[in-house]
């Protein structure tokens, strides 16, 4: 399986890891550390050197409880990042939920949107698809960034209602004009759900991949490993890989972490034990360009 994004055609039968930039000051585990574009496409270079796959930029938080912020200065942010990273050649996704934000990245040159509000905002659905190959990340959320842990979150059946959700936007994605193959979709670990909900998710995550898209999952650092080892967020390395091996074992194509040294590591462990789509990882690169 492929997924199509902008400037690449990315092969799945290898699985791929997105490195997290955030350019943030306030991101829950890494705020603050990427203050100018120059930092930040220093931790870029030194992501793919480390054997990400994909880079995922981002302006604006969605830590629990995160203020919201404006379009303009989420752009003043990302967009120096995104143009310098243009050069990298590698596939560039843009993390944010607002359609001014996806178009002025798409504009620019970014390859993939990653909205962990699935596209729900007025106006993007039509950002992403007036791009006709850009690729999208639909994700799961219950409620909303600020909102989402503040009430215990509910669900009858949390697989089957982050599959359904996940349908349903597919479905206007597709219906909006964006074809099948430049849709992945994402359970949103940590999005408005509790531990337990979380490591449902995990669990039976092979039952979201009847919805016939690739899946994306992001364990990386969030609460639920805190919870499960009693660590800080600054000490959760190895509960992350642990945590997108499992994904990987339950058939995720892209995990989204910040660890990529570490997460790169072991895939190839479990790739050479024949529990991976073998002999794969550390391959050359097979995101090809169009
Ligand atoms: N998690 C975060 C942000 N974006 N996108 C996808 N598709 N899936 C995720 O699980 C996901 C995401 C939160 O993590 P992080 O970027 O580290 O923190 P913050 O939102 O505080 O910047």
């Amino acid at each position: 399986m492929h997924w199509q994004t902008a400037r690449f055609s990315i092969d799945l039968t290898r699985p791929r890891v997105m490195g997290i930039v955030n350019v943030t000051p306030d991101s829950f585990s890494d705020g603050g550390r990427l203050g100018d574009a120059s930092a930040a496409l220093a931790h870029c270079e030194r992501l793919l050197a480390e054997g990400a796959d994909i880079l995922d930029i981002g302006g604006e938080s969605t830590r629990p409880g995160a203020a919201p912020v404006p379009a303009d200065e989420e752009l003043r942010r990302v967009l120096p990042v995104l143009r310098g990273a243009l050069a990298f050649g590698v596939p560039l996704s843009i993390d944010t939920l607002k359609p001014d934000v996806m178009r002025a990245a798409l504009d620019t040159g970014a390859d993939i949107v990653n909205d962990v509000d699935a596209l729900r905002r007025p106006g993007a659905l039509e950002a992403v698809a007036s791009h006709p190959r850009a690729g999208v990340c639909l994700m799961h959320m219950h409620g909303a960034p600020a909102t989402m842990q503040a009430r215990p979150p509910e669900y009858v059946d949390v697989v089957a209602e982050v599959a359904a959700f996940l349908a349903g936007r597919c479905a206007a994605a597709q219906a909006a004009g964006i074809a099948a193959e430049r849709i992945v979709v994402d359970p949103g670990i940590g999005f408005g759900k509790t531990v337990e909900h979380n490591l449902e998710l995990l669990r039976r995550q092979h039952e979201l991949l009847a919805l016939g898209r690739p899946l994306l999952v992001g364990w990386s650092r969030k609460s639920t490993l805190g919870a499960l080892t009693g660590r800080p967020v600054d000490e959760r390395v190895a509960a992350s890989v642990a945590a997108a091996l499992a994904a990987m074992q339950r058939g995720a194509a892209i995990v989204r972490v910040h660890d990529v040294a570490a997460t790169v590591d072991a895939l190839k462990v479990w790739d050479a034990a024949g529990l991976g789509p073998a002999g794969t990882i550390g391959a050359p690169p097979g995101a090809t360009r169009r």
